[in-house]
């Protein structure tokens, strides 16, 4: 997969993805990822990328030209654009699933007060991170990279997410632990002790559901990510 970050603060990016299995992942080409300053594509004579708002009003808004010419260079047939505002649909993690499916992404991140509503016209699919204002898209774009990057086949063992993607959908991770199994009278649970492979799967998705249940009751409503999953042990 190919994504590419189009950003007015392309070192914000620095370090981010040259850590553990993000910058594994580049290594093997299983994901390229490109940071674009689209100030580049400004035809402004002081490369200048937003203006004051038409009406009035605070703050300065992004303008078309640099983000229609840079998307205009990037895109190709099988393109998805997406813009970054707190405006957007709440990203899930059947989101990131659906996403880890695509070719090549094109993640814009907004910033400043906002962006020429015309920009919506080229956009595919405008995304929030969650309920909360952030400065620019710039963080989120590294939320939606990294979650997205580590569902691409062979970027990580499929086990390790066999358990969030069931169903396509997210639960809560059982309780894991290691050595030693008594520490300071804090008990293993013996049955993760038992070598019971097929009783220690039971239990491990037993657990998930209990814990999403209490944590995060949310997730498993009917309108929730999680509702067939639910239902599916109900029966
Ligand atoms: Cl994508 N952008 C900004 N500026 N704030 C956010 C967000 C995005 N998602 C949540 N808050």
């Amino acid at each position: 997969m190919r994504i590419d970050i189009l950003t007015l603060f392309p070192s914000m990016f620095d370090g981010v993805f040259s850590e553990s299995i993000i910058k594994r992942a580049i290594d093997n080409k299983l994901v390229d990822i490109n940071i674009y300053n689209f100030r580049d594509y400004s035809k402004d004579p002081h490369h200048s990328v937003d203006d004051t708002p038409y009406g009035g009003g605070a703050g300065m808004v992004l303008t078309c030209q640099p983000i229609f010419d840079a998307v205009n260079d990037l895109k190709k047939d099988n393109s998805k654009v997406i813009l970054l505002t707190p405006s957007g649909v709440t990203y899930k993690q059947k989101l990131a699933y659906d996403l880890s499916k695509e070719k090549h992404l094109i993640i814009i991140c907004g910033h400043y007060e906002g962006f020429d509503e015309r920009i919506r016209t080229i956009v595919d699919l405008e995304i929030s991170i969650g309920d909360y204002v952030l400065t620019g898209g710039e963080i989120a774009s590294c939320v939606l990279v990294d979650s997205i990057t580590r569902l691409i086949p062979g970027v990580i063992n499929e086990e390790s997410h066999i358990n969030d993607s069931f169903n396509d959908n997210y639960l809560l991770d059982y309780p894991t632990y290691t050595k030693p199994a008594d520490y300071n009278g804090l008990k293993v649970p013996d049955i993760l002790l038992s070598g019971d492979h097929k009783k220690i799967d039971k239990w491990r998705y037993q657990k998930s559901i209990e814990k999403t249940k209490e944590l995060r009751p949310d997730l498993l409503e009917k309108d929730g990510d999680n509702y067939e999953v639910c239902n599916k042990e109900e029966k």
